[in-house]
């Protein structure tokens, strides 16, 4: 057994695997699995339909002429680029924290790129696979300055403004039960109305993931008078999700979102990309398609990632257009660095 072939133990379990999956009800999954997927419906209709909030400056925005940006909006564009070669092969669809899942349930989008934690449940029962993380965050609160809140004990018997349906919701239950601290939930469906109600002073705090509360502090009448306090509340690895069940088309936004990392570690940007081409180096000329044919088994073509990189970067071009020095946001990196400057960023090898 030990040194059985990995085909041979494939041959040798499946008609176990099959039995199992029939006894189960669940050989739907395992014929989409084998067969066409998602990558197939989205070839053909030569667009990716793309779920975000639109609501999350930095993240995902609609802007006053209509165009959409953000970094889960790149993400997107990155997939439109790889499979098209056109970053703007992308219809974006405005969900709400509660509407998303179903959204991807049922078909409604290709992708859900919308500031979403990646949770176990979420990864089993709520029946979506996600692709690797975008965004490493944490919850935060955010109070007014003059309020004299400094830390979650201080909120004791406050009122908390939260949007339902997000992991912000169940996390605040659990840290406040925890620290045995009584408060008052105020909970909306809507985001711009859960701000709002804070912004008019109806609520004591706001909870949400710390870059969506720097980010939603920009549209606050006073940005300034308001501040998120130390206090870590949580992990949110935010990340992209697909609906299960459609192996090749996951493996198609993982490989995608990986591109971008590992152009950043490769030193490869939009700018360089096309002269890189020529480089002698064996990984450069794998990961632009040069050599080998690492884009078949995506489905794509080998060069699919110098595509992604000459139309939306590499990941830190795509962190400091959205969200980096140069941005109202200013976020420094920090968990969101590359492995090899002290961040969580990890691209696997293209080979
Ligand atoms: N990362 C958390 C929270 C995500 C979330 O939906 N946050 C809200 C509060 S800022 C939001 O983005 N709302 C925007 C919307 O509903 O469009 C989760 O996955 O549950």
């Amino acid at each position: 057994m030990k040194f059985m072939r990995k085909s041979a133990l494939i041959l040798a379990i499946a008609p176990l695997i099959f039995t199992i999956a029939a006894c189960s009800g669940e050989s739907d999954q395992t014929t989409s699995n084998q067969g066409s997927d998602r990558t197939d419906t989205v070839k053909s209709r030569g667009q990716l339909i793309c779920g975000v909030s639109g609501e999350i400056p930095g993240f995902s925005f609609v802007g006053t002429d209509g165009k959409y940006s953000g970094i889960d909006v790149d993400v997107c564009r990155a997939v439109a680029a790889a499979m098209f070669d056109d970053p703007n092969a992308v219809e974006f669809r405005n969900l709400n924290a509660k509407e998303r899942f179903t959204a991807v349930q049922t078909g409604e989008v290709d992708i859900l790129s919308r500031n979403t934690t990646w949770t176990l449940s979420r990864d089993t029962s709520v029946g979506l696979e996600f692709a690797p993380v975008v965004f490493y965050d944490g919850q935060g609160i955010m109070v007014r300055k003059n309020s004299g809140i400094k830390s979650l004990a201080d909120l004791k018997d406050k009122a908390i403004c939260v949007q339902t349906g997000t992991t912000t919701e169940q996390n605040l239950a659990d840290q406040m039960r925890k620290r045995g601290i009584n408060y008052k939930p105020v909970v909306f469906e809507d985001v711009n109305i859960t701000f709002a109600t804070y912004a008019e002073g109806r609520c004591d705090g706001v909870t949400a993931d710390r870059s969506a509360l720097v980010s939603r502090r920009t549209t606050l009448p006073k940005a300034e008078d308001n501040m998120i306090l130390d206090e870590a509340i949580s992990s949110e690895p935010l990340a992209p999700a697909v609906a299960k069940g459609n192996t090749t088309w996951n493996n198609v936004v993982t490989w995608v979102v990986y591109s971008l990392v590992k152009a950043e570690e490769l030193g490869i940007n939009s700018q360089n990309v096309d002269q890189l081409a020529n480089s002698n180096d064996p990984e450069i000329k794998r990961f632009l398609g040069k050599e080998g044919n690492l884009g078949e088994g995506l489905g794509l073509t080998n060069d699919f990632a110098a595509k992604v990189i000459k139309h939306v970067g590499n990941y830190a071009e795509v962190y400091d257009r959205n969200l980096g020095s140069k941005t109202k946001f200013n976020l420094v990196r920090g968990q969101n660095q590359l492995w090899s400057k002290g961040g969580l960023l990890y691209s696997p090898p293209f080979r």
